[in-house]
């Protein structure tokens, strides 16, 4: 093992904020009085009203309850941007990098103050007030960061819906919600292509039980049909407002936004996040995890669709003053070399992306990073998946040169903020391990009954043991469900969903997901979900969806579909049910294998035995487990003749 470990690069040890003996004494005080220390590092935001109180919540199954800070009123663009316009009212907050690499702006704090009270302005004339919820739809646009700001200036919950995803998906969002405005753009624009944005905003109304209107932020100039009264063009709008406008107060325990993520079972969840504990947690993760020095350029690859760039693009980075990097392209446009050349451009110190575009750019060769310039680069970061310790290797020889530590973090959006990583200048790494418990966070492992399993070296189910203040707050509209499908299997934790091993030092190697969640490069999928989108197919009778391992995906979305009695098995019929997956959830959904199957394995009370059906898809099947549960063992046989996955 010993030769799998790598130690704390010396050039970082000696500049970084946090040093060994410093994490372990302070993770010991977050343990045991999480009151003292949070009550220190709760001061390092600006609160409008202080906090007297700091952690009150209850993991008990009958009245689980959260709150932190709970009396303490704070304003989250104020403390992203006006505290900062005194000391580094000129130095650039947001370096936006466009998809044409011709195409980029540096936006001050200054700039970012006008226009997103502009913006907070122009809400407020097309009716929205404190509370009511906003939906943003948008490319990787600076508009996208001012939109959330804004949102948080006026005390309005936002509520991010990836530009990925189809006119369905999105009006059952702004239904479930009750959006009140929904901001969009004409058309987005990633990789040369052109993303129809408004004209899926469009598509969506047609399905929106309410009044809502639709602010339309020009990008491409596109071509796009405006309904008079309801949509309104960004610019008409927020051009003439007033460059005036206070941040209103706001309760620590008022919802910042909302963001709806897929679980194992029905569908996505809209996960609930607060104010102030969620904005002292993303901010001190992204100051500690990744040693952010003033003056450095923070690059986070991912989408603000995601929890990663709301914690990461924009509210830790901009709450710590930060200067972070916003790119609107995918790392292969032009061409594969796009991270390393906009890496050089901006002189990037700290980049933070996922597994699947490592791999992908590994596949591409290494002459893409070699022309590049990285001699900026000091901290390399990953999330969204394990990473694979090939990846790690290459990310760290290939594009790090051996002397920047890979903070691989691991975390979710329910957890708000990152959970458990290394510490660059603290902490030994070891590829595919997500290492240790950041401050406040207590992981334990427990088995299958429960228990909690007490020698260091084990395997078993991550739970979380007590809150910490970036944890959601509940589940939009439906505590119950927040209750239930968190605190209810394991009594007395916090249920993450993951596997993971630890090791004889007590370092967390993530395994991934126990339950029916696949990750298809690095974004969550719940298997029903795509199981219920399959079975609304005239076509179709029923549906089973597993994961299996993709080379470049992490995982890639395998489907056994029964069809209806006399539906004919044919290729056309396998592209028809592709794109009916794409068009009801979104292209990140679109099935990779889909096997016909007259028969799925079940057992004698009708349950679909998935585990059967993961090994298929594994291409596996030596190793099918008990089978005697079967109702019907010959099924098994015609999916094994018939799997999709050969070598
Ligand atoms: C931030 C984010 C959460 C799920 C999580 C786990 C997987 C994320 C990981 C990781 C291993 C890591 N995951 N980071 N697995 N190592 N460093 O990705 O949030 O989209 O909610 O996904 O992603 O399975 O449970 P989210």
């Amino acid at each position: 093992m010993s030769e799998n470990v790598y130690p704390v690069p010396a050039n970082v040890a000696s500049h970084a904020l946090i040093d060994n003996d410093t994490y372990l004494s302070m993770y010991k005080q977050s343990i045991e009085d999480p009151n003292a220390f949070w009550a220190e590092h709760g001061k390092r935001i600006d609160w409008m009203k202080p906090f007297t109180k700091v952690k009150n919540s209850s993991y008990d199954y009958h009245n689980v309850s959260i709150k932190w800070f709970e009396d303490g009123e704070l304003n989250v663009s104020a403390n992203c941007i006006d505290r900062h316009l005194e000391s580094r009212g000129d130095q650039t907050a947001i370096i936006w990098e466009g998809d044409d690499p011709s195409d980029s702006e540096n936006i001050t704090y200054k700039q970012l103050h006008e226009r997103v009270c502009k913006l907070a302005n122009a809400y407020k004339e097309l009716g929205v007030a404190k509370g009511d919820r906003v939906i943003l739809y948008m490319p990787m646009i600076p508009e996208a960061a001012y939109a959330m700001l804004a949102c948080a200036r006026i005390g309005a919950i936002h509520s991010i819906v990836f530009g990925g995803f189809s006119p369905d998906a999105l009006a059952d969002r702004i239904n479930g919600s009750k959006a009140k405005l929904v901001v969009t753009a004409d058309q987005g624009l990633r990789g040369g292509r052109k993303v129809a944005l408004k004209t899926n905003v469009n598509a969506a109304f047609e399905k929106v039980d309410h009044d809502a209107k639709i602010l339309v932020v020009k990008r491409t100039g596109g071509d796009v049909p405006m309904t008079d009264g309801r949509d309104v063009w960004y610019d008409d709008i927020v051009g003439p407002a007033s460059a005036d406008c206070a941040p209103e107060p706001m309760n620590a325990e008022d919802p910042l936004f909302i963001l709806y993520t897929s679980g194992s079972t029905g569908m996505p969840k809209g996960v609930v996040h607060s104010t102030g504990g969620y904005l002292v947690y993303a901010s001190m993760t992204h100051q500690y995890v990744f040693d952010y020095h003033d003056g450095d350029v923070y690059w986070c690859t991912a989408d603000v669709g995601w929890v990663t760039g709301h914690s990461y693009i924009v509210y830790g980075p901009l709450a710590n003053g930060a200067t972070t990097v916003m790119f609107e392209g995918v790392p292969t446009y032009p061409t594969p070399s796009r991270f390393w050349d906009v890496c050089e451009k901006h002189k990037v110190n700290i980049f933070y992306t996922a597994p699947t575009a490592i791999r992908s750019l590994m596949g591409a060769g290494k002459e893409h990073v070699e022309k590049a310039d990285l001699s900026s680069l000091r901290i390399l970061g990953s999330v969204g998946e394990p990473i694979n310790p090939e990846a790690w290797k290459w990310y760290y020889e290939v594009v790090g040169k051996k002397n920047c530590p890979i903070v691989d973090t691991w975390w979710q959006t329910e957890t708000g903020g990152i959970m458990i990583t290394p510490l660059p200048g603290a902490t030994a790494l070891k590829p595919g391990s997500a290492t240790r418990p950041f401050f406040g966070v207590q992981p334990v492992m427990l088995d299958n009954e429960g228990n909690e399993i007490s020698e260091t070296e084990c395997e078993g189910i991550l739970c979380i043991a007590d809150s910490w203040p970036g944890q959601m707050r509940t589940v939009y509209g439906d505590h119950d469900r927040f209750v239930s499908t968190y605190f209810e299997t394991f009594k007395g934790y916090y249920f993450a969903g993951d596997g993971a091993r630890r090791d004889a030092d007590g370092d967390y190697w993530i395994t991934g997901r126990v339950d029916d969640v696949i990750n298809v490069s690095g974004h969550r999928m719940g298997t029903a979900e795509v199981e219920s989108a399959l079975v609304a197919h005239p076509k179709v009778s029923e549906a089973a969806v597993v994961g299996y391992p993709h080379d470049i995906k992490g995982q890639g979305i395998y489907v056994y579909v029964t069809l209806m009695e006399g539906e004919e098995e044919t290729e056309e019929l396998r592209k028809e049910l592709r794109n009916w997956v794409r068009h009801e959830i979104g292209p990140i959904a679109s099935p990779d294998l889909i096997q016909f199957a007259p028969g799925l394995p079940k057992t004698r009370s009708g349950k679909i035995m998935r585990r059967i059906l993961r090994k298929i898809a594994e291409d596996d099947f030596a190793a099918l487990g008990d089978t005697s549960t079967l109702a019907d063992p010959t099924v098994v046989e015609d999916l094994i003749d018939n799997r999709q996955n050969r070598d």
